[in-house]
């Protein structure tokens, strides 16, 4: 069975802390701070894999850590950088995050793309000397690497799709037309997963027609394969819609794809809406003038203004003019889709909202804000320097007046995340 949907757990590498260290050199009393800053943590990269078209690899791997950068040293030593994890997918995974669905980015054609940035490393000592403070005690810790959940999602990057009931030949025309070399054989559902092939046209540089299993009625509850495969065309800009027109087929080709086309509306109206190209397939066993389904099926085309064809993938009847009114359809379509980013993280190195949460906890309280976590994670708080540095920033950005707003007075205990202090204005 194809994978082409997983959940997969990312987390980029924490930024490496920096280093408090002071020089020292015989015959030089008093070296400078000479802490080295810590290194960056791994991003995580996903990059795109030409000629892979299924999500196997992350079916039982779903959980990937980027390294943390390391700590910097004396003597101004950077602290390594971690390495990135690349993470390679199939052409056209769409990337959603897995709480919201929203899309963060669609892996068409594309650079490689960070989908979590590792935490900057934290700045050694040496940084923090100003000409009043000459012997800074102090560092910052790294910054956390960025986590999330997502889910990959496969929507192949196909120009036409064959669909139709199961057993009208979709795999055989898609045999017939291009380099794809899909399973055939007499009984329905024989396709269990998409298949992928190109067709050479004279001109241009071809299409890419994709082959999904057969469609039935209830399709979109299930019955059959049911309609996952769908979203393999979501993006097609064109459907060939395959029937059999063969003497020995006892179905109407006119219900036929009237009950496709409602299962198709079932699953997307923007799908059922695309454009399409009916082909009557087995016109070898057809018999033209004695059977009535070919009349419904040349009126109905007519009607509705859809342009027909009658082919035989087994005799490759037509099917060299099929390619043809193909790609002249398709030359006439819009591209294929790509779909927009509707996710945009706050730019992480950006200015942040400085309003804190404050909730009561008994006698604590708490105080919470992404700006917050930050500030206390870059503090050192077992030095002097570093806390009055803490304590100049929260008044400097309003936090004081904020926790008096809430209610908090001299002696109360405020905790923001694994610091806690008394409060005194
Ligand atoms: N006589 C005749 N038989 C055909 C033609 N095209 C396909 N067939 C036969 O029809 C049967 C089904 O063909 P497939 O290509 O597997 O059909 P499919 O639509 O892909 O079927 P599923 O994958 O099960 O949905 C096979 O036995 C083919 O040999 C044709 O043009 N003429
Ligand atoms: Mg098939």
């Amino acid at each position: 069975m194809i994978i082409d949907c997983v959940k997969v757990y990312v987390k980029a590498g924490n930024g490496g802390n920096g280093c408090v260290s002071f020089h020292r050199e015989k015959y030089v009393s008093h070296g400078g701070p000479d802490g080295g800053d810590g290194g960056n943590g791994g991003n995580i990269v996903l990059k795109i894999e030409t000629g892979d078209n299924t999500l196997l690899k992350y079916k039982y791997r779903h959980k990937f850590v980027a390294g943390n950068g390391g700590d910097g040293r004396a003597d101004k030593f950077h602290g390594k950088t971690a390495d990135d994890i690349v993470l390679p997918v199939p052409p056209g995974t769409v990337v959603k995050d897995a709480a919201s669905g929203r899309i963060i980015v669609d892996m068409t054609d594309r650079e490689p793309f960070i989908l979590c940035k590792g935490g900057r490393g934290g700045w050694g000592n040496r940084h923090f000397s100003t000409p009043t403070r000459q012997i800074p005690r102090f560092a910052k810790s790294g910054l956390k690497g960025e986590e999330r959940e997502v889910i990959f999602e496969l929507k192949m990057l196909a120009d036409v799709a064959l669909i139709g009931l199961p057993n009208v030949g979709k795999s055989s025309i898609l045999a017939a037309i291009s380099s794809a070399a899909p399973k055939i054989a007499d009984y329905d559902f024989t396709t269990l997963s998409p298949n992928l092939g190109v067709v050479r046209t004279g001109e241009g540089k071809g299409f890419v027609a994709a082959d999904i299993p057969g469609l039935i009625e209830g399709a979109s509850d299930g019955k059959g394969l049911g309609h996952t495969f769908l979203r393999h065309i979501d993006r097609c800009r064109l459907m060939l819609h395959v029937v059999d027109v063969s003497a020995d087929c006892d179905r109407s080709p006119v219900g036929d794809i009237k009950l496709i086309n409602a299962e198709l509306a079932e699953y997307s109206q923007e799908l059922a809406s695309k454009p399409q190209l009916l082909v009557g397939n087995k016109y070898d066993s057809a018999l033209p003038g004695y059977n009535e389904h070919i009349d419904e099926l040349k009126a109905y085309a007519e009607d509705n203004g859809l342009p027909l064809i009658f082919v035989s993938a087994v005799t490759r009847f037509h099917t060299e003019e099929l390619i043809d009114m193909t790609a002249a359809a398709l030359k006439t379509l819009p591209p294929l889709t790509v779909y927009e980013a509707d996710y945009s993280d706050p730019e992480p190195e950006g200015p942040l909202d400085k309003t804190i949460e404050i909730t009561k906890n008994g006698s604590v309280y708490e105080c919470e804000s992404e700006w917050l976590y930050r500030l206390v994670g870059s503090v050192n708080f077992s030095d002097r320097d570093s806390l009055a540095y803490f304590q100049r920033m929260l008044r400097v950005n309003g936090i004081i007046e904020q926790l008096e707003a809430a209610g908090v007075r001299d002696g109360d205990t405020v905790r923001m995340y694994d610091f806690e202090f008394d409060f005194i204005k």
